[in-house]
């Protein structure tokens, strides 16, 4: 069976910012592939993976890169499959560069951002189950579940919080 999503990174230096995107897939037993393939370096790869992707059997395409990351935009032109951009910080701009490029598609090709960094990572997998579960109730069950567990991880460190001022 083939992969659900694919995590695309522009560079392998990119990685640290996905391990979270990774945790929340094998979380929720979501298969993907991951891929080093870069929107300037290997352009043609790039789009060839893009091309084949639907015909591949993907449903979600997470792309991450930094600096001018065009990674993202690559993708969604040359495939009417969801793209999540995730910018990836670098000097001398931090995140703003890899930011702007990601939300600044040109009316009709999308490019659904989230924020830099581990975060970003993590909730790009987050909106790609999100994405999976508008057709699979187990997913969808799952991610209410997840949601629920983060509250009461809140509500716990807040009742905690609360005995711990009362002391003084
Ligand atoms: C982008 O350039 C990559 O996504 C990476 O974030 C950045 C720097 O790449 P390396 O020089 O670390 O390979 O294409």
């Amino acid at each position: 069976m083939s992969a659900s999503v694919a995590v695309i990174m522009g560079s392998r230096s990119d990685l640290p910012i996905l391990e979270g995107a990774f945790k929340m897939l094998d979380r929720f037993g979501v298969s993907y592939t991951a891929r080093v393939l870069s929107a300037h370096r290997t352009p043609v790869e790039a789009a060839e993976f893009a091309s084949g992707a639907e015909a591949a059997g993907y449903k979600v395409i997470i792309c991450a890169a930094g600096m001018a990351a065009h990674l993202g935009g690559v993708f969604a032109a040359h495939t009417v499959l969801p793209v999540i951009g995730i910018p990836v910080a670098s000097e001398p701009f931090n995140a703003l560069d890899s930011l702007l490029s990601f939300v600044q598609m040109p009316p009709g090709i999308p490019v659904a951002t989230v924020t830099a960094g581990k975060a970003g990572g993590k909730n790009a997998a987050l909106y790609a189950i999100s994405i999976l579960a508008l057709g699979d109730a187990k997913l969808r069950e799952a991610l209410k579940a997840f949601r629920k567990e983060q509250a009461d991880a809140v509500l716990k460190a807040d009742a905690e919080l609360q005995t711990e001022l009362k002391k003084d």
